[in-house]
Formats: C-alpha cells, structure tokens, sequence
C-alpha cells in the first residue's frame, strides 16, 4: 500500500490537497493495519514484562522504518510539498514514564519485537502521563498533558476484567498498541484502563480529587509520593496493573493448554523494579483460587517472577505502610504475611524480612520469592551484591546477575539521526541496522580525513537543524558554531544538575575577569522536577535565573549561553542528543545505576564528559581514555565517605576560592533581581549545611576536566576522531543485545 493509494481511498483525494492532520491520520490508519498483518511469535512460553511506565515517544516515524516504508513514505509526501518532519509535529507524545525507567521498557519492547521473542509488555493506560512542564516568572508550573485523541495508536479490546479493592470493585478493559519489530514480527503493549475514568475532574492544573479511586485510577501516572492519598492512589494503581496482568497472563496459559501446575512453562513475568511488586501475592491468590494449594502456589509464582532493581538510592525502595495495603488490597496482606512468616522461619537474618516495622518491604518480596535480580549496569550489579543488597546476596549468590541496559538503536541513531545512519551504511553496509557490533568497522576510517570531514559536516547539520527548532518553538537563539554542551535527564541531587550550574557561573565570572574560552560555548539543561521536590524546583530556579542574566549580559553572552528547555520529552532528547558534542554525566559515583542518555549521546557521536558511575564505566572501558573526559572521586571513596559520616561542605567552600565565589553568587544581588530571594537562599542553605550528593569535593576535578574536553575540541580533527571512535563501540549498548541476555540467562523462550 502506497500513502497516495491510502489517501485517495480514505479522502478521495491527493496527498497535495490534504492537510497535515489528514495525512497524519492516513498513516496512522495505514501503519495500524500494517502492523496488524504481521505475524507475532506465538511460541509456548510468553514473557510479561510488566512496568508503571512505558515512555514510548511519537510512534509514526519509528513504526515507517521499522516497517521498513520510512524511506518511501518521506519520498512520496516530499513528491507533494509536504514534509514528514511537519507531520510528526501532528502526533502527541504519550509522556507514559519519568525517565530511564520508562525509556528503557519501550526500547526493550521494540527490541523483543525485532528479535521476535513472544513477549508483551503490560502496564496502565495513564490519561494525562507525566505532566507537562512550563515556565513562569522562572519556576517551573506543572500542567496536565494530555495524549489520547480519538486516532491514536490505542486499540480498544474485548478483555475486561472485574478488580476488586477493599470496598468496592472497578471494571478493567485493555488497550493494545501494536509494536512493529524492525523487519520482523510484532509485539504488543497492553495497557489497562478502568472503564469509570473520568477526565471532567482534571481542570488547568495536575492536582484532582484523590478520593475518587473509580473515577481517577488511570488519570495520571504519579510522579512522587508527596502526600499519603497520593501514595495511597499509588498503590491502588499498582494493584490493578498486576492483576489486569496476572488474570491475562493465567488467561493466556490456560489456553494454549496449561494446567497451571505448569505455568512456568508458560509463562515468565520480569517486574520493572519494585513498582509490579505485588505480582507475587496476587499470582498466588489467583492460584489459590484455582485450586492450588499454598506451598505449590509459592513454588510456581517463584519459577515465574523475576525482579530487576534500578536504583541505589535507599529512599527509593519502595516500603509500603501495612495500613494502605489493608485499606486498598486486603486480599493480599494474609498472603504477603505468610510469605514474611516462612522467610522469619528459615532466615536469621533479620535485615531481610519483608514486614518490618509496620511497613512491607516489596524489594525483599521480590527477592525472597523471584528467581533473578539484576542490576542494570555493570557497576551497579557489584553495588548491589557487595553492599546495598548484601545481606540478600549472602543468602541466594545464584540470584544475582547484571544485565548491563541498552537503547534501541532504531529510535536513537536511524529515525533521530537519519543523516549519520545514511553515512555509516555508506562506510560499512546495512548490517549494523541488525548487528550493531558490525558498527566497529568504523573503526578503519579513524585516519580517514574525507570521512572525518563528513562526519564533522552531519553533526554541523543537525546542530543547524537544532537551532532553527528551538529558535521556532522556544524563541532560543544561540551560535550553531558554538559547543552544544549538553546535561538532559530527570532533575535529581544525585544526577548534579547544580554542580553544572556551578561551573556556568564560574565561566561567567572568568568571562567577566577577561579570560575568554577560545570556542563559544552553549550550555543546554532540560529536565523536570517532581512537583514536590522542593530543592530540585530550586534547582531549575537557579538556572533559568542564569539563563536571564547571562544571556542578556553583551559582555559574558559572545562566549556562553545558558538554556533550559521547556518540557523536554522523548521528542526534544530525539532533536538534541544529535546535535549534543559533550554528553554530561556527571552523577556522585555509585548513585546512577546505569543511565541510558549517556549511551544515546556516544552513538550519536557525543563525546562524554563523566564521572566513573553507572553504565559510564562501560563506556570509558570500551571507547579508551583518549575518547571520554572523566573526574571526580570513585565509588568506593564515596560509599566509605557516607559511611564515615563525616562529610562538611562548608570546609571545601571555604578552602576553594573559585567554589567559594560560584556559590555566594546563588544569593547576590544579580541574581536575587532576576529570582525568588526564598529559593535562592533555602539552595544555597542547602548546598552549604548539606551537599548530600558532595557536588564540592568533584567540583575542582570537573571544572578541570571540562576545559580540558573544550581545549580538545578545538583541534577538529582530533575531536572528529573521539566522535567516530564512539560511535564505533557503540554496539555494545544495543538493546538487542540486552534482550538476547535476559532470554538467555532469565527468560529462557522458546
Ligand atoms: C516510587 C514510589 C512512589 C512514586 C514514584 C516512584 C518511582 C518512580 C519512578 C521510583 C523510581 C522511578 C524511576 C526510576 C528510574 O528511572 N531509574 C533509572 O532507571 C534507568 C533504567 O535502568 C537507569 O538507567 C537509571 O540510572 C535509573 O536512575
């Protein structure tokens, strides 16, 4: 099917007559029956992966090459003066995730499509996802974001099921988006809506009245646990995923023929950290219900789950009060009392019990009772086995295995970066498109000026193409010719956003003094804030105050300009990780588990500019140390400094004099005429009486190493060959990759 045979079926007319909005819906219609004809595995065994969040992006482009007509599609809309690009501008992205974690399911989803693995991913139908960010008077205000229109990519099913919560019971229905594998099979995912939603009770803002639980289930995908009726709707949302997802999974089992006592040849679930958690209790009580007695209901259930951990942070391990899951899902509590009995029966030590202290513990429910834990970085893994989880370690060694993440290189090099895929197809073939190692072939062109040169012009091309979108959506206006310095993520202490800040305000004072860096630098942020965290807003504040002040500053603004971008989403890191040459990731060595971005930057031919932490390690390890800028004090010295206690911010601050002056610039009178006095000073409280994430101690090694990697980038040869050498190792961080070992080592499909 051609789009003009579409077209003219569905409009009776050209594509030339159509507007952008019916072409989009022409193709959208034609992708979905597309997809629809392709077959999927429907092998014996099914993996479940089941995640609160799938941060899918735009589907139209994604799903043309994938169905490998992106090519053709282009050509035929550009035959009629119109442009692709513009189409996609129709689409609303599904915001169904905060970051890494959501990111990270949608590019496995399409990697088990693409390898054609009989695996779906399940989770929630989230009306308004995460919220939309805006800026006002330099503060960021959350709005609503919605995404579901009446074309989308949802399809509506027949599968309903009744879910009961203490008190009341609500009416389930699933919606399937069919996820094209590239060249290959397809998958689904499954998202489950409640049929009472109601979207009257949402006005301008993200605040609605929480106490509905029929009415606002699926409204939002919850950003933090500020208050208890948040948690508390937090566990309900929970609640219903997993069931939705246990009944579809026993549903499907039994119909190709499991009598249950064999479920595990049928079925595996993979809980995206703990937030599936209560998977494990209500797949036994469902067992139970069917006639299984506990001991065997217990012993199935741990031949099925298997638990991923994401994060190191402790206050992200998620301890639910026994007195919400009594209120919201007291089915459960009998079960998951028992399953805390038997482990209090066997196991001395007590660290690892899951009831304690009146709260249940989901991570030692998930490895008490799942058969795999894994980290998702190499670093990460041996964090977890030698100290966050040790206690754990200690008891089941043959649980623990790393599953280093990866990214689908279909979305992050061939759909964003159309121009550098074109490039290296010329270079080495098609073959990298199936085999990402095959991307080290680049390796032979290292010395090869003519090469060098174009890859210099692809990257001036999308910095080109960068400036010109953000000067038309955001009004942004900078030096194409400039460095595209560039930190976007999720606004985290641990991730330093205000360490990068600092560094911007030490340049502006350099600038100022006379001392001008030989190549202009534009410094770009994007990140959102959960609403309640106070000093991560504050965060924001203080950047988007040196956004104003430096920019319009004629003597600093030649030579560096700050922006934050408003928003950013899958959409915006697709137009600026292309156009990024230094990658920050700049996280306290042993908090980021493995990041995901870094990973997108390097095989867009960014050059990182990191600490030792997380994936970073892999990275460094691959590319050489002539190809990455790294600092900062490993993770060792920074788990024996929390362990010690002993950390004083305030004794760097005033030993450093650069430090000293780049802080007390928080609260002077400069920025203090742009800002909020209240957050700059409660920042600036906070950096000197705390500095949790010891952003002072890395501070000196980071400035230094950034003037080193700015110094480099002006031998453009020279910089031209770390972005190759990049590039090249990039293979590795396929998700292709990541999904072959965790079906080798976890799932085992057939
Ligand atoms: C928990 C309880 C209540 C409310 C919210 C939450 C919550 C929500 C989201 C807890 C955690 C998250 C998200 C975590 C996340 O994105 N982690 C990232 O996962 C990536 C994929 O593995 C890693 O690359 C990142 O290092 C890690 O930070």
């Amino acid at each position: 099917m051609t789009l003009s045979k579409a077209v003219s079926q569905k409009y009776a007319k050209t594509i030339e007559k159509c507007s952008n909005e019916e072409i989009y819906i022409a193709l959208l219609e034609m992708v979905k029956t597309m997809a629809e004809d392709k077959v999927s595995n429907e092998g014996k065994k099914k993996l479940y992966y089941i995640s609160a969040e799938f941060l899918i992006g735009k589907l139209l482009s994604n799903n043309l090459i994938n169905l490998g007509i992106y090519d053709s599609v282009k050509s035929e809309l550009a035959a009629s003066g119109k442009s692709l690009a513009e189409i996609e501008e129709i689409e609303l992205e599904p915001s169904l995730g905060n970051g890494g974690l959501g990111r990270l399911a949608a590019c496995f989803v399409d990697s088990i499509a693409t390898l054609g693995l009989n695996g779906d991913g399940v989770g929630l139908n989230y009306h308004y996802g995460l919220f939309k960010q805006v800026f006002e008077n330099n503060l960021q205000k959350e709005t609503p974001n919605p995404w579901i229109t009446e074309n989308s990519w949802l399809t509506k099913t027949d599968i309903t099921y009744p879910v009961q919560f203490g008190g009341f019971t609500v009416q389930s229905r699933l919606y399937d988006i069919d996820v094209v594998g590239y060249n290959n099979r397809t998958t689904k995912l499954r998202l489950f809506d409640i049929e009472s939603v109601d979207e009257s009770i949402v006005g301008d803002t993200i605040d609605f009245n929480k106490d509905e639980i029929e009415k606002n289930l699926t409204l939002f995908l919850y950003p933090d646990d500020s208050d208890d009726k948040g948690r508390l709707l937090r566990v309900y949302q929970q609640y219903f995923m997993v069931s939705n997802a246990a009944r579809l999974l026993i549903d499907e089992a039994v119909a190709k023929g499991s009598n249950l006592h064999d479920l595990a040849d049928y079925a595996a679930v993979q809980i995206n950290d703990t937030h599936p958690s209560m998977v494990i209790p209500e797949l036994i009580r469902l067992l139970q219900e069917r006639g299984i007695l506990m001991d065997e209901a217990i012993e199935i259930v741990q031949k099925v789950c298997a638990y991923t951990n994401h994060t190191i942070l402790a206050e992200a391990l998620e301890k639910w009060p026994i007195a919400f899951l009594d209120k919201a899902v007291p089915q459960l509590m009998p079960i998951i009392r028992e399953l805390d009995n038997r482990i209090r029966g066997k196991v001395s030590d007590e660290s690892t019990y899951i009831i304690k202290d009146g709260l249940v513990h989901m991570a030692h429910m998930d490895i008490h009772y799942g058969y795999s834990v894994n980290g998702v970085a190499y670093l990460h893994t041996e964090i977890l086995k030698d100290s966050e989880l040790n206690n754990f370690y200690k008891l089941y060694p043959e649980k623990f295995n790393n599953k280093t993440n990866g990214i689908t290189f279909r979305r992050w090099l061939m759909s964003c970066n159309p121009e550098l895929s074109a490039m290296i197809t010329d270079l080495i073939g098609e073959g990298w498109k199936k085999d990402a190692n095959e991307l080290e072939k680049l390796g032979n062109f290292v010395n090869d000026d003519a090469v060098l040169d174009r890859l210099l012009a692809v990257k001036a091309g999308k910095k080109a193409e960068l400036k010109n979108y953000l000067s038309m959506t955001q009004s942004m206006n900078f030096d194409e010719n400039s460095i595209f310095d560039i930190q976007v993520k999720r606004l985290h202490e641990y991730k330093r956003q205000q360490m990068n800040a600092l560094y911007v305000i030490h340049k502006y004072f350099e600038i100022k003094e006379g001392k001008k860096p030989k190549t202009p630098i534009t410094v770009f942020f994007g990140a959102k804030a959960a609403p309640a965290y106070i000093i991560a807003k504050d965060i924001i504040h203080l950047i988007l105050c040196l956004q104003t002040i430096i920019n319009n500053d004629p003597e600093v603004s030649p030579y560096l300009k700050v922006f934050m971008v408003e928003n950013y989403n899958v959409t915006l890191a697709e137009k600026m990780i292309p156009a990024c040459d230094i990658s920050e990731q700049i996280s306290l060595a042993s908090k980021e588990a493995s990041g995901t971005g870094n990973m997108k930057f390097m095989l867009n031919g960014a050059v990182t500019l990191g600490t030792m932490d997380g994936a970073n390690v892999e990275i460094a390890e691959l590319v050489g140390e002539d190809n990455i800028f790294t600092f900062g004090e490993d993770s060792q010295t920074v788990i024996d400094r929390y362990a010690r206690g002993d950390y004083k911010s305030r004794d760097y601050y005033e030993e450093n004099e650069n430090l000293k002056q780049a802080v007390d610039f928080i609260v002077s009178d400069t920025v203090k005429a742009v800002g909020n006095s209240e957050n700059l000073e409660r920042l600036y409280k906070e950096l000197l009486n705390k500095d949790w994430f010891m952003t002072f101690p890395d501070f000196d090694m980071y400035v230094e190493a950034r003037e080193k990697a700015y110094d480099a980038y002006a031998d453009r040869k020279a910089w031209a060959k770390k972005m190759l050498v990049n590039i090249s190792k990039a293979g590795f961080f396929s998700s292709d990759r990541t999904i072959e070992q965790y079906n080798k080592e976890i799932w085992k499909l057939n």
